[in-house]
This record gives C-alpha cells, sequence and structure tokens, in this order.
C-alpha cells in the first residue's frame, strides 16, 4: 500500500511531475539508476529499421506485464528472452489494468510500468510499445476498462465522447512511454504500435486513427509509429510510419496438432519505401474452455513451426519479425475473455511456468544467427539456385553490399513431412558449386525442416564460401574467430573456407575430414554431438564448433563492450560483464554441472557472484563446474478448513443495502428480455459473481408464482447459474442460458419469499469489429415469474465491491460473500473456520471456501517455479476460484476443463515462508462431491542468480 500511486486524470502539471517522480522512487527500490539519457535515432528503410544508422534485425517476442503481476520476475522474462537472440518486446497495455475507475490511474505495484521498461532496457531488450487503447489480447472487454461497459460510446471511432475516454489513457501511458524513448528517454521503446488490428479505412476510421497518431505526438512520442492493421493504414490519412502484418497460419484449433497449413509468402506483403515487418506472427494459440489443453497448442506451433515458419519469413526479406506469444503467461483474476481459461501459456516458447519449451531453442538458434550474420538486413531476392529433387526449392536472398547469400532449402510443400536429400547448385564469387560435392553425400531436409544456408560471408577473418551446415552464430573472441554451425543429428554436412595457403588444420575432437584443393579447405563431416576444428593460417585462428541440434541447445552468447563471450553448457546464461580482469557470469544451473566459457581476457571468473575455479581446455576456454539444484519436496497441502460462503440463500438475509433494480434503460447492447433492468454492469458489478434476489409476497391478496423462468448470460461455454428459494436449491443451469425452476408449494411460505440466484460473469466479450461487443449483457438478462405478473418480483443485486483492494486490481475479486469481505486476505476468527478433508464429499449445492496454509522453505539462490494443481475423483461438478495470498490465480470448472494445473509466480507465492491458500468452491449440483485433492507442484527448479521476494 504505501508505494501506492493514485494519478489522477487531468491534474495540473506540478503535480503530474510529483507522480511521475513517485513512480520513479517506487521502481528505484529494485532497479539501478537510471543512467543519464542520451539521445538516439530510429530510423528505417525498405530494407530494416536502422538503430543510430545501424541496420538492426528486430527478433521480438510478444509479453504482457498484466499476465505476469510479479515485478520481481520481469527481468527473468527479458533475460532469457536475451538469452535466446531475441532483441526486442513487444507489450501490450492494458487500459482496464490500470484503470480502475474512470479518471483514475493506478502504475504501482505489480502495474509499475516505470520498472518494466527499466527492466526491458536493463536486460538490453528494445520495446514495441502497444498501447491501445484497444488491444485485443483475449483479455477482458480486449483491454478496454471494465467501466467502459457502462458507457453507450461508439468504441473505436472518432465519436467525441468515446475519444474524450481514450485520450484519458493516452495522456496517461504516453507519459511513462515517453520517458522511455531510445530517442530522448531513458529506455528502449523504439516504436509505438497505434491501435489494434484496426481494419476500418472509411473516413471515420481515418480520422480515429489520425486522432490516436495526432495525440501521441502531442504527448511527446517521437519513435516511429507502427501497426498491425495489414494493408490499411499504409497511405492516406491516418497512415503509420510502417506498416506490420499478423498472420497465424495454423489459426486457433490445437486439437490436430500434426496438421499443417502452408506457410504464407511474406514477399507479397510490401511497402513501398518500409521494411518488411509481421507485427504479430504465430508463436502459439490460445485455447478455450473445454479446449484440448496448452500442451497441444505448443505441439501444433512446435520447433519444427519456427523452423519452417519463421525461416520462410527471412527468405520473404523479413527483418522485424515479433512472435505472439513469446512468453504467454497467466490471465489472472477475472481478466479472461469468457472464452479462454486462466493460462494463456499459449504453447509459447517460454512456458506460463517461465520453462523452456523445445521451440526456445529453435528461437534462439535463428535468433543467434541473425544477431551474428549482419548482412541479413539489407537483402534483395536472388534467383534460386538450381536443386536436383523436384520436391526441393531454395529461395534466395543478396546482400548487394557484401555479396552475402541466402540460400532457404525446403519443401516445396511447407507442411511436407517427408525426408529429402538433395544437392544445390551456387553461383559464388569463386564460381559455380553443386553441394555439398563430397560424393554419397547430401543436404538433408527432415520432415518440416527448413535449412537456412549461407554462402560468400566473412566468418569473422575467413571467408565461408559455403556451408550446408547451418550458422548459430560466429564472433571474435579474444584474439581467435569462433563459430558454431549446426545440423541435425546425423546428418552431412560440409564447409568450403577460403584461404590463400593451406592452413593448418587441427581436429580437437570429433569426426572431420579436411580436403585442400583450388578452392580452399573443405571440411566433411558427420552432425554429432559437438566436433571442434582450429584452424591456423588465416589472418586470425578460427576455432569452428560443429553442433548436431541438441549440442547447440547449450551454446551460450552475451556481448559486452570488451568483446563477446560465448559458453558451453547451463541451463542459461543470463548475462556477462567484464569487472576489472573479472568475467562475471550469471545464470541458471541444472544438474549437468560441467560447463565451459569462451572469453577474451578472464584472469577470473565468477558465477551469480561466487568465484568459479577455472582449468584451460585445448580449444582455448575455460572450464569450469557450475553448482547444482538441490532437490525440492514440496509439502503436502493438508490442515484444511472450510466456511460457509453462501448467507445470500437465506430467506432472511438482510439485503437491505444492496442495489435494487429499477433500471429501464441500459448502456449494454443486449435488448433487456423483461424489465427492470436486470443487466450487472448497468449497476456497476463488472468482475465474476454477481447475486440476485427477487422478493415476492405470498398472502391472501397475491397469487404466488408457481416458478421462475430465467435467461442468464454468463459469457463463454463456462457458464453457469443456480438458483434457490427460501433457502432450498432448485437447482442449476450450465452449458445453456436457460433455466426454468418450479417452486414447490412446500417452500413457500406466508409474507417474503425469496428467490435467490447466483451468477457469474465470465468476462466481458471482445470488441473486434467496434460494436459495442464489450457491452454484451452479463447476469440476468430476462425474469418471468410463471403464472404471476412480472411485476410480483423485485429483485436486488449485489456483486464485487465497487471499493476494490487496490493492490490487486478491479479484476482480483468478484462478488461472493467471501469475496466482499475479502477472506482470502482477511479470514476472520479461526472459530469461523471448520476442519475439513479433501476430496471433499458433501452433496450440499452452493458456496463453500477452504482454507490451508502452507510454509516454503525452498532452497535459496534457486529459482523453483511452483503451482497447484486440483485432481478430481471422476463425476464432480463444481467450480473453484483458487486465491493465493489473496490473488486470485486461478478458474477452475470440474466438468469443464482442461486447465488443471495452475502456475503462481514467487513473489505472490512465497518459496521462503508461509502462505495461504484459499478456495472458493460453487457446487452446482447436489451428488456426492466437492473439493478434490489440492496440491502444490513444481515445474522446474536451477540453481539462479533469480529469488524473489514476496509481496505483501
Ligand atoms: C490478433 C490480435 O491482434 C491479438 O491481440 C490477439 O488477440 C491474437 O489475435 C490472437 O491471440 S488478431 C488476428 C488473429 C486476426
Amino acid at each position: 500500500m504505501k508505494h501506492r500511486q493514485w494519478i489522477k486524470a487531468g491534474l495540473v502539471a506540478s503535480s503530474l511531475a510529483l507522480a511521475a517522480a513517485g513512480s520513479a522512487r517506487t521502481s528505484g527500490e529494485a532497479t539501478a539508476p537510471a543512467p543519464t539519457p542520451t539521445a538516439h535515432r530510429v530510423s528505417f528503410d525498405k530494407y530494416s529499421f536502422l538503430i543510430d544508422g545501424k541496420r538492426t534485425y528486430l527478433w521480438s517476442g510478444e509479453v504482457h506485464p498484466y499476465r505476469l503481476p510479479s515485478p520481481e520476475l520481469w527481468p527473468d522474462i527479458f533475460q532469457k528472452m536475451k538469452a535466446a537472440g531475441f532483441n526486442t518486446a513487444s507489450i501490450y497495455f492494458s487500459w482496464g489494468y490500470h484503470s480502475p475507475r474512470e479518471g483514475q490511474y493506478d502504475f504501482s505495484g505489480v502495474r509499475n510500468l516505470d520498472k518494466l521498461l527499466d527492466d526491458a532496457r536493463d536486460a538490453g531488450i528494445y520495446v514495441i510499445a502497444r498501447p491501445g487503447p484497444y488491444i485485443n489480447a483475449e483479455v477482458d472487454s480486449g483491454g478496454f476498462p471494465l467501466w467502459l461497459t457502462d458507457k453507450p460510446v461508439k468504441n473505436r471511432s472518432p465519436d467525441p465522447a468515446y475519444l474524450k475516454l481514450a485520450d484519458q489513457w493516452m495522456t496517461q501511458i504516453d507519459r511513462i512511454l515517453a520517458r522511455h524513448q531510445l530517442t530522448d528517454g531513458r529506455g528502449t521503446v523504439i516504436a509505438y504500435q497505434v491501435e489494434n488490428e484496426y481494419y476500418n479505412g472509411s473516413p471515420a476510421g481515418r480520422e480515429y486513427m489520425q486522432h490516436l497518431e495526432n495525440k501521441a505526438r502531442a504527448d511527446g512520442i517521437t519513435v516511429p509509429l507502427v501497426g498491425n492493421h495489414n494493408a490499411t493504414f499504409v497511405s492516406g490519412k491516418g497512415a503509420v510510419d510502417v506498416s506490420g502484418w499478423d498472420y497465424y497460419p495454423q489459426g486457433f484449433d490445437c486439437s490436430h496438432p500434426s496438421q499443417w497449413k502452408p506457410a504464407p509468402d511474406m514477399a507479397a506483403h510490401r511497402f513501398a519505401g518500409e521494411p518488411l515487418f509481421t507485427a504479430e506472427f504465430q508463436g502459439g494459440a490460445f485455447d478455450p474452455w473445454g479446449g484440448p489443453g496448452y500442451a497441444k497448442c505448443a505441439q501444433l506451433i512446435n520447433d519444427r513451426f519456427a523452423n519452417v515458419f519463421y525461416k520462410e519469413n527471412i527468405a520473404a526479406g523479413a527483418t522485424a519479425q515479433n512472435f505472439y506469444m513469446l512468453f504467454g503467461g497467466t490471465s489472472w483474476g477475472w481478466q479472461a475473455i469468457p472464452q479462454n481459461y486462466t493460462s494463456y501459456d499459449y504453447g509459447a516458447a517460454i512456458t506460463e511456468g517461465r520453462q523452456f519449451d523445445p521451440k526456445y531453442y529453435e528461437d534462439k538458434r535463428i535468433g543467434y544467427f541473425l544477431h551474428a550474420v549482419t548482412p541479413i538486413t539489407k537483402t534483395n531476392a536472388l534467383a534460386a539456385g538450381r536443386v536436383d529433387n523436384p520436391r526441393v526449392v531454395d529461395r534466395a536472398r543478396i546482400n548487394p553490399d557484401t555479396g552475402t547469400q541466402f540460400h532457404l532449402v525446403r519443401h516445396g510443400d511447407t507442411t511436407a513431412s517427408t525426408v529429402e536429400a538433395a544437392h544445390l547448385t551456387l553461383s559464388l564469387k569463386e564460381g559455380s558449386f553443386t553441394v555439398p560435392q563430397q560424393a554419397g553425400t547430401a543436404i538433408t531436409i527432415d520432415g518440416r525442416e527448413s535449412k537456412l544456408l549461407l554462402a560468400d560471408y566473412m566468418l569473422g577473418a575467413t571467408r565461408l564460401v559455403y556451408s550446408t551446415s547451418e550458422l548459430m552464430t560466429d564472433a571474435t573472441v579474444g584474439n581467435r574467430d569462433i563459430a558454431v554451425l549446426y545440423g541435425r543429428h546425423g546428418s552431412d554436412g560440409e564447409t568450403l573456407l577460403g584461404f590463400a595457403a593451406q592452413p593448418k588444420v587441427t581436429v580437437l575432437s570429433g569426426t572431420v575430414s579436411q580436403h585442400w584443393g583450388k578452392h580452399g579447405l573443405r571440411l566433411d563431416y558427420r552432425h554429432d554431438g559437438l566436433a571442434r576444428v582450429l584452424i591456423d593460417g588465416g589472418q586470425r585462428p578460427l576455432l569452428l564448433l560443429i553442433g548436431d541440434d541438441q549440442a547447440t541447445q547449450r551454446v551460450w552468447r552475451q556481448d559486452t563492450p570488451k568483446g563477446s563471450v560465448l559458453m558451453i553448457g547451463s541451463h542459461l546464461l543470463r548475462s556477462a560483464k567484464y569487472d576489472d580482469g573479472t568475467l562475471a557470469l550469471t545464470g541458471d544451473g541444472d544438474s549437468d554441472a560441467r560447463a565451459e566459457v569462451f572469453a577474451g581476457d578472464a584472469s577470473r571468473l565468477t558465477w551469480n557472484g561466487r568465484p568459479l575455479a577455472a582449468t584451460h581446455t585445448a580449444s582455448g576456454s575455460l572450464a569450469v563446474t557450475l553448482p547444482v539444484p538441490q532437490p525440492i519436496t514440496l509439502p503436502k497441502l493438508d490442515h484444511w478448513t472450510r466456511r460457509a460462503g453462501a448467507p445470500e440463500i437465506a430467506r432472511n438475509f438482510n439485503d437491505a443495502q444492496w442495489r435494487v433494480a429499477n433500471l429501464t434503460t441500459t448502456s449494454s447492447v443486449t435488448k433487456p428480455g423483461t424489465l427492470p433492468v436486470l443487466f450487472a454492469d448497468d449497476y456497476g458489478f463488472h468482475t465474476g459473481n454477481t447475486w440476485y434476489r427477487g422478493h415476492f409476497t405470498v398472502d391472501a391478496h397475491h397469487a404466488a408464482p408457481s416458478g421462475l423462468k430465467l435467461k442468464v448470460v454468463s459469457g463463454g461455454k463456462g457458464g453457469a447459474f443456480s438458483a434457490w428459494l427460501n433457502g432450498h436449491f432448485l437447482g442449476s443451469v450450465t452449458r445453456s442460458e436457460i433455466g426454468a425452476f418450479s417452486f414447490p408449494a412446500a417452500m413457500l411460505v406466508p409474507g417474503d419469499n425469496v428467490v435467490s440466484v447466483l451468477t457469474v460473469d465470465m468476462g466481458h466479450e471482445e470488441d473486434y469489429d467496434s460494436t459495442g461487443e464489450n457491452r454484451t449483457a452479463r447476469g440476468i438478462v430476462s425474469a418471468e415469474p410463471i403464472g404471476a405478473d412480472a411485476k410480483a418480483v423485485t429483485w436486488r443485486l449485489q456483486g464485487a465491491i465497487t471499493d476494490e483492494n487496490p493492490q490487486r486490481g478491479p479484476y482480483n475479486f468478484g462478488g461472493l460473500y467471501g469475496e466482499r469481505h475479502e477472506w482470502p486476505i482477511k479470514p476472520g476468527k479461526p472459530a469461523d473456520w471448520h476442519p475439513a478433508v479433501l476430496p471433499a464429499n458433501t452433496a450440499q449445492p452452493g458456496v463453500t471456501w477452504y482454507r490451508s496454509n502452507v510454509s516454503l522453505a525452498l532452497p535459496k539462490g534457486q529459482d523453483t517455479s511452483l503451482g497447484l494443481e486440483i485432481t478430481d475423483p471422476p463425476g464432480r461438478h463444481y467450480r473453484a476460484m483458487i486465491f493465493v495470498n489473496g490473488w486470485q490465480m486461478g478458474n477452475y470448472i470440474a466438468d469443464l476443463g482442461p486447465q488443471h494445473r495452475f502456475p503462481i509466480p514467487d513473489g505472490i507465492i512465497d518459496p521462503h515462508g508461509k502462505n495461504d491458500i484459499t478456495i472458493a468452491v460453487w457446487k452446482t449440483d447436489s451428488s456426492p462431491g466437492g473439493l478434490g485433492t489440492v496440491s502444490l507442484i513444481d515445474y522446474g527448479s536451477y540453481t539462479s542468480p533469480v529469488d524473489v521476494t514476496a509481496i505483501r
């Protein structure tokens, strides 16, 4: 609470400066003081983006701060990206996440964007900022704030009423982004996306875009304006500087993960004078409630997909590629749209639990290549080389200045899974070569594999004529050049290097044969483990490391002002810094302790601050032994207690303070089925559960209704509602929006009778088409008493507390009794809670809360990623909300799924302290059941500098 900073829209300049200083102070606690800003230049031409005049391939991944509510873990994600060769993060900023109420903005705590942008900068990551105002992103209302559901404005249009509100947000977010621009701020923001997937090129659409652009410029945004509007705002009013493309070639159904659709040809999508930029290219897929699960999405968009599709974009000339998502994270609280469940793992390269998917290593191989081989940033199409296999094609590019050639050798059909062998004829400076030259060998293209081969390239001081291996990276380290070549395990490789005189070749390890000929030195080999060849005779010695793809996983590179550092070994190399003769490395270690470091001049090595004993190897590296992680044992979750959670069903419950349903008009785009309007949003209840109580009188003058017909809209497939009459359960409706309940006469009493209805808002719709879909009704849409006049029942309702818990924000708590009283934070007297055993076995429908405390004492200096898992005996019908230390980290539907495992980021969970786990269970039927077994799970544990303090 103490660092909390409300920033009111429209304050005077002096207090704004104060507010900014306040945020900076908050971020200063966790990051180094901001360096003095120096002005840089961001530009572009038809080939690429340029930073300070230097062509830069933007290898970018999408990450969402609102999906990782643990600021101390933000550097972890950026460092993991950087270690895989990414130099850019594309980041959506969600208006609704920062604005709990109209005119109120919060950038503190888990919402501290100054810290986020400093963290990106400190990791050496550029930022493409995407502030909306609309972002889609499978977040509630597509990022529009909850309170916008009460505004009947024309979203995403020049409607002045909408623009006034959008400008309020833009003022807030632009102020932060502006001070983090590379051009004149303290950070690394290099581009700014205007709106999102906006295709309305009509005069009104253009006016809207132009308004946002003028606003950004007026707010001090000086970096290029970019878009993902496909071909819409290329020229004319509202045009952005660089137009980008969104491409999801496999779509979003992960249930057939081995069926591929072909790769698009991005070359068809060039815009004059602009680099070819994929603003969003598929990095995974979202998964719906009841869907096949993210493991299937990771399989559909797997390492082979990255291999074939991302390289295809390179061959098409793309020099800026962003992958959506690179780290998906968690739609915690009620941030998910109704279609999606809590996990937004997305099958991305970095999993929701911050682990590496195999795709991470493919992204890394390509990313390292793009980083090292700078001629790739300026290329023109080149006639393809001849290929002797009709099922294989070449797609070629050439750098007009260096003559470096790039040949993408792939299946003609990008979906093919056959294994092909081919020879490629290259026309190079030295003449024409059909490669490989060695008899009995070939370029093999595995099923769903493409090879991006390099020719006429300077490997440091040595000329690479061609190689049938792919190049991962090359760098000058100390007084020699090192290059890493690779190919699939067991495949043939051949590399021709140009030398004036025969060099001295020493095969340090592996099997590599050499042939000296008129074009130079030819090396022939099979990719198998890691071979090492030292070649002396050029201007500088060249060490070739020739790996199979497995071996490349543990090759890491970091660049320092004093030269590059290569490391073979460790789970992750996060950073390298020369400090007075000491090379300080940080990273993560797993059970394989062996590592070696190739560094220029290091008399001493440290790893996460501790000295490492090193011995010199024949390869000229330093061999070290890294600390290994301690084994993890997680305690069982037991000593559960429970508390009844639905007092609202009792006839005599006091609802005098509830909102009386009396509205006859609505902001919704849904037409009310009956009046008064009963939509939850119109009464200010925007999150999770909302209760309704309908009163009717039974006496001599009033005919009692014999039942009630309800239409209730929750959104998506995971909807539900339950009804009680005077505390007696009437039933629940799932998988449908319509329910008819009859009132058994025995349940009725003379005088006041109450029907209680528990509903849930599964999230507000996105507004992709700008039709106001975020204002689709939630809650009761029509209530028709059976056998009585509609007016016979008067309704009151109550939902999420409007003065919500500020630290956790507007999506954390819904309107259950225990949420309104913040039981996950303030559980109340121990006597209120009764011992319970899981799996529960109760017949009673309704709401019950469960609690358990767990003390964790996980090893220090070790990054352990934890989660919670719910395991159910079959046939249970209930839903649960999982709170960890008061943060709602999971929405669970036992009979819909598919999510049973919920990653909980460190910070939210304390790996070195006490944790409260509180679970609200809504049991929808009266068969025996209830909450299943709940246990802690470990997604991975590594020795690491990442050790997070708990958010309290
Ligand atoms: C694209 C959106 O721009 C992005 O926000 C996200 O919703 C993504 O889809 C899917 O995860 S829109 C494109 C699929 C038409």
